[in-house]
């Protein structure tokens, strides 16, 4: 059995937090981190609000919803419904436990600390050991062409419930975005890295968009392996079969290897791709195929136990 010391994985929305979720049950949680896409953040009623950083969060604090995957298990409206009273629009479903994270957030930031640092002090307060690294303290905006118009992440995806066909994606203030040092250090010194089965094209591709981070991935030392987030033609939730159908790649494992191509050394692909394995394997990849769709607590372990089992090496 391989003996992985410093595990990272890179992480969108609830794909991402499962698999973590995962790795935090069968790995040491100090040997454990996560470098979480920030580029789905905005701000709304004055507050900062990181949606996949808090859903990564509250799965690992065992506070998540289990019908969504994001926000607070049986968390009450009453906020949101008195904003509403005052005629706003409550599009976006901030539950009232949810708006005390986005409140602190916001007020930590204010004061001047980053978000790196404000959300190691909330995990910490949550009673999570495994560092969650935002993938920048600098603000990334993904943005969605559409046929009307670019679009916010947040428009696109739950006001117009990502129903719009996407014409192009682009990441705003990329360029001028750094990679922290906490990220750059986990990268560097990390024995097997993993790209959950999030969305590659905006939850995974933001993360490697951020100047540094690709060239960091290419130099580690570390196997890097990606979780194929499509299986069977589809993506299990969210628009990604979708979006990487509009970006002209194929919708299958296939598609994702050709999108992380040059970075990766392997792939988790699902049994019913089992037959994808041959021609994942001539593109040079190291291939596992498992039972990757993840159901409850225990599926997550199983998945993240079997990737920590096999013997990846670096090409
Ligand atoms: N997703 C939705 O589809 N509808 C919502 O109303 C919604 C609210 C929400 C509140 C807090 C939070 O942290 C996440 C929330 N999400 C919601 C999920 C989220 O916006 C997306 O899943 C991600 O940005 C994509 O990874």
């Amino acid at each position: 059995m391989p003996e992985y010391g410093n595990v990272v994985a890179l992480a969108g929305g609830v794909g991402g937090a499962k698999l973590v979720q995962g790795l935090a049950a069968v790995h040491p949680n100090n040997q454990l981190s996560a470098i979480i896409n920030t580029a789905d953040d905005f701000r709304l009623y004055g507050l900062y609000i990181s949606p996949d950083v808090d859903t990564v969060m509250y799965t690992l604090a065992g506070l998540a919803n289990p019908a969504t995957g994001w926000g607070i298990a049986g968390d009450t409206r009453a906020t949101l419904d008195a904003i509403a009273r005052y005629g706003e629009d409550p599009w976006f479903a901030l539950g009232d436990q949810d708006f005390a994270t986005h409140i602190l957030r916001s007020h930590y930031l204010q004061e001047g600390a980053t978000h790196t640092t404000t959300t190691a002090r909330l995990a910490a307060a949550l009673g999570i050991e495994a560092a969650l690294l935002p993938m920048s303290d600098d603000p990334v905006a993904t943005e969605i062409l559409t046929a009307d118009r670019w679009l916010g992440f947040q428009d696109y995806f739950v006001a117009r419930r990502h129903n719009d066909d996407v014409l192009d994606v682009r990441f705003k203030s990329i360029e001028a975005a750094t990679p922290t040092s906490e990220v750059l250090e986990a990268i560097a010194s990390a024995n097997l890295i993993i790209f959950c089965p999030s969305n590659p094209v905006v939850s995974i591709e933001p993360i490697l968009a951020v100047p540094g981070i690709r060239e960091a991935l290419i130099a580690a030392a570390a196997p890097i392996v990606a979780v194929s987030p499509i299986i069977g033609g589809r993506a299990l939730k969210g628009p990604a079969d979708r979006m990487l159908a509009s970006q002209g790649v194929e919708v299958s494992p296939l598609g994702v290897a050709e999108i992380y191509r040059g970075i990766i050394d392997g792939i988790v692909i699902d049994n019913a791709d089992a037959a994808l394995e041959a021609p994942l394997a001539e593109r040079g990849l190291q291939v596992h195929v498992s039972q990757t769709i993840m159901g409850d607590r225990s599926d997550r372990g199983r998945l993240a136990q079997e990737i920590l089992d096999v013997e990846w090496t670096r090409a």
